[in-house]
């Protein structure tokens, strides 16, 4: 048997701790990373009606794959989902907005396009969320915490700048609070998300998408990729799926 010194001792869990996170470091992708570090929303959805997926049409640009992300994320948890896209006074040419606002209502999301600055959609906002418990979900420094700041302005959640040489958030809220709405209702002002993180079997993901619901396949376990007799990709083909959101299903897939 061979005895070590405290010395020695400590140099060897030092070595095996590096290895063991190396190893951990090499096995799991980033999206893995960032699905351990954001379990906030499958955490809170047994104690929440609706999930307000917020995106900012700019600064931040729009990134349409998280909100589908998200909006799948609602399906799997058996929320509401509404649709908030923010800062319509920073853009000049609206149709892109209205553009989504279609899609996203024709799918069965109230989509709402909102300003604090003009005050344009609040009332409507404020509606929405005037039952039951909501939470403000979406990339930071779109304007969550503004949101809220502006629904409830004696409550005055941090909100922070984007950053001019990223337009990125910058993380200003770090952790989750509830809070009472004055027009009714209760709303979770929650961190900014990198990736909605989704925790399914392959064959559950096409019943998250609404999309699909009409569209029959050959085959019952079809993943709607490339199979012969797949519905999903004839009404693709035939413009009845919208092809963005058939892209990020195939990206939520691949992710899975
Ligand atoms: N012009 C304009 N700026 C807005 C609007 N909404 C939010 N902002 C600005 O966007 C920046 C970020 O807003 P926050 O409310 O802190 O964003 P957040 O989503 O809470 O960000 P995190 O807490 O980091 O996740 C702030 O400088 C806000 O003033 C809007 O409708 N119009
Ligand atoms: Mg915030
Ligand atoms: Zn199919």
């Amino acid at each position: 048997m061979k005895f070590f010194t405290r010395r020695q001792m400590r140099s060897i869990h030092k070595g095996m701790k590096a290895r063991q996170q190396r190893a951990l470091r090499l096995r799991s992708s980033p999206e893995e990373e960032s699905s351990r570090r954001i379990p906030v929303v499958q955490l809170l959805s047994g104690n929440l009606d609706r999930l307000v997926v917020v995106a900012s049409l700019i600064h931040p640009s729009l990134k349409p794959g998280l909100i589908d992300r998200l909006l799948a994320l609602a399906e799997q948890e058996h929320l509401q989902a509404l649709v908030v896209l923010t800062k319509l006074d920073l853009i000049q040419d609206r149709q892109e907005a209205l553009d989504y606002k279609r899609l996203y209502s024709s799918l069965g999301y109230p989509c709402l396009l909102t300003s604090i600055s003009t005050g344009h959609g609040m009332v409507e906002l404020q509606a929405r969320l005037a039952e039951g418990r909501s939470a403000l979900c979406g990339h930071s420094g779109v304007g969550k915490s503004s949101l809220l700041q502006a629904l409830a302005p004696e409550l005055a959640p941090a909100t922070g700048e984007v950053s001019l040489a990223n337009d990125k958030g910058q993380h200003t809220t770090t952790s989750v609070r509830l809070f009472p709405l004055p027009g009714g209702g209760e709303l979770f002002d929650l961190p900014g998300l990198k990736l909605a993180p989704l925790h399914m079997l392959p064959t559950e993901l096409g019943r998250c998408f609404p999309d699909f619901a009409g569209c029959l396949c050959r085959y019952r376990d079809c993943l709607h990729q490339s199979e012969p007799g797949c519905g999903v990709n004839e009404a693709v083909g035939q413009g009845l799926v919208n092809a963005q959101r058939y892209q990020s299903y195939l990206r939520i897939l691949k992710s899975l």
